[in-house]
């Protein structure tokens, strides 16, 4: 684990020391955007057009932010499109890499790198900063056009749309302040509050972050007893954007990340939306809890020095989850 300081790697854990003990996740460095037609997005420079084969996606089956390019790229129909790398679970002193022995990691399949930097370094050999997935590479410019998961999932869910014919929308135009309000609290106090809970090294910051953690959990409890999804009745990403959290929790967080208050499988509405998202078409293989439960347990050896990686919790991810009933009878 570490980063790069103008293109040199460098062995180093987070630092907590400056923040009072507290885990901060630092910003992302490559924030260009696919558009139908190359024009600029928000961010970064234009000349990324969509097209088929173009591009090229650097995963971890573990990361819950990588996650959500994977459900975004099965739900798009962007799979025969756009390619994967999947990298090894374990994060170590070298950070993610490429090696094979383990089931379902490729290794680099666009230039048999042996390492996630080495991709960082070919798009920029001065680059510092922290070497992360997902990573959303252009084969035609040799560079990455961007390694931020919430821009990468926006792509996918509209620049391809003419090439698939799939206009299946997550980001509703009229629906995009309250996903924006909604993506704000999860962000901070679920998917990212799980880190600050397990990476913190004060007792205050742990407390700090368990706690906006499990408020959130309740206010989201009680929004699912109401509407099916997270903005009423239609599925958007700020749904995906959480699922990747709680398909982890029982699993990692629980007990690694010492989130144990309750478990996800105590909350009736969540647990039941879990295992709905869970059976959507297409996202069970982007699902992969061998690589989940290795890479944290084995990575962070400041939180597990020995390395044991537990057994986990038995899941029945497939019971029937009884979702169909929730905000129908409002309707009636
Ligand atoms: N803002 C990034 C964060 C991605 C991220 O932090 N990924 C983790 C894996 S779960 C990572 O690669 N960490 C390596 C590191 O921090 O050195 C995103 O959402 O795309």
């Amino acid at each position: 684990m570490g980063r790069l300081q103008n293109g040199e790697w460098q062995d180093v854990w987070y630092d907590t020391k400056s923040t009072g003990g507290k885990f901060e996740r630092t910003t992302t460095k490559f924030r260009n955007w696919i558009t139908p037609d190359g024009r600029p997005g928000p961010t970064g420079e234009g000349g990324f057009e969509a097209e088929s084969g173009r591009y090229h996606l650097f995963v971890s089956y573990a990361c819950p932010w990588a996650h959500r390019a994977l459900i975004f790229r099965a739900l798009k129909g962007l799979d025969a499109h756009i390619d994967v790398s999947i990298v090894h679970p374990e994060m170590l002193s070298d950070g993610w890499e490429f090696r094979t022995d383990f089931a379902g990691a490729t290794g680099d399949r666009l230039f048999g790198l042996p390492f996630l930097r080495d991709i960082y370094t070919r798009a920029d050999p001065k680059i510092s900063g922290r070497v992360t997935v997902p990573v959303l590479w252009d084969k035609q410019r040799d560079t990455i056009v961007s390694n931020e998961s919430a821009e990468i999932i926006r792509m996918l869910n509209g620049a391809f749309d003419e090439i698939t014919g799939n206009r299946d929308d997550y980001w509703p135009e009229a629906l995009r302040d309250g996903i924006e309000e909604v993506n704000e609290r999860v962000y901070h106090t679920v998917n990212n509050g799980v880190y600050k809970a397990g990476f913190a090294t004060s007792q205050e910051a742990y407390d700090e972050a368990v706690e906006d953690l499990f408020d959130s959990l309740d206010w989201l409890e009680a929004r699912l007893s109401e509407n099916r999804y997270l903005m009423g009745d239609r599925i958007t990403e700020a749904d995906w954007r959480l699922f990747t959290t709680l398909i982890r929790f029982d699993t990692v967080y629980h007990g690694h990340f010492k989130c144990n208050r309750a478990k996800l499988v105590e909350y009736p509405n969540l647990w039941g939306y879990t295992r709905e998202l869970y059976q959507w078409p297409g996202v069970a293989p982007t699902v992969h809890f061998g690589h989940i439960t290795h890479h944290y347990h084995y990575s962070h050896e400041t939180i597990n020095p020995h390395r044991i990686v537990p057994i986990g919790p038995d899941l029945d991810l497939m019971a029937p989850h009884g979702r169909d009933e929730i905000g129908a009878r409002d309707a009636a």
